[in-house]
């Protein structure tokens, strides 16, 4: 195993990012795509004494199961979690139609990463109002839970803990 959560999404997803800020990891953060080239993990500290571990995967993107952009090197290191936190920007015109393109990738590329517990955050929702965030809502994909966070205000980030936590443990 790699790691309790990996982090799957499109490059510049945000997740190096997270990662930076929920352990004492220092991963390279950029604003362009494919800035992460292998895994990098951190130790999360969960309430009084518990702690999990992180792994911020390459990012990957359609075509990915058939070898586009690093298809196959990233993909096989999202074997190696028993959790995965699928991050989608909160930016992104279809979020839904983002998560599909996900899920699809992992299943041509191993039909058994479906089979894994998997939980959503919407990154970067600072750069959403309180109402694009409420209008939002209805249209998120209802087989997941779904939380908004930002790296950059701190919002949704214990709620997004707790519930990787109850997927760890559940
Ligand atoms: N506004 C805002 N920008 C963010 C947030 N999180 C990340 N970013 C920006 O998004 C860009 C990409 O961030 P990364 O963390 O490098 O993204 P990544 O998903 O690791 O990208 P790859 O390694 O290429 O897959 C950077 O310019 C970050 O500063 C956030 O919460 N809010
Ligand atoms: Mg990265």
């Amino acid at each position: 195993m790699l790691a309790d959560v990996g982090l799957v999404g499109f490059p510049n997803a945000g997740k190096s990012t997270l990662l930076s800020v929920v352990s004492a990891a220092k991963p390279r953060i950029d604003n362009y795509p494919f800035t992460t080239l292998t895994p990098n993990l951190g130790i999360v500290s969960y309430r009084d004494d518990k702690s999990f571990v992180m792994a911020d995967i390459p990012g990957i993107i359609e075509g990915a199961a058939e070898g586009k952009g690093l298809g196959h090197r990233f993909l096989r290191h999202i074997e190696r979690n028993s959790v995965l936190l699928f991050m989608i920007p909160a930016d992104t015109g279809d979020i839904e139609k983002e998560y599909r393109i996900l899920l699809d990738e992992l299943r041509k590329y191993n039909p058994e990463l479906l089979d894994k517990r998997r939980v959503m955050a919407i990154s970067k929702c600072d750069l959403l109002d309180e109402e694009l965030t409420d209008a939002m809502r209805p249209l998120l994909p209802g087989d997941i839970p779904v939380v908004f966070i930002s790296a950059v205000s701190g919002s949704g980030i214990s709620v997004l803990k707790d519930m990787l936590w109850r997927a760890i443990n559940s």
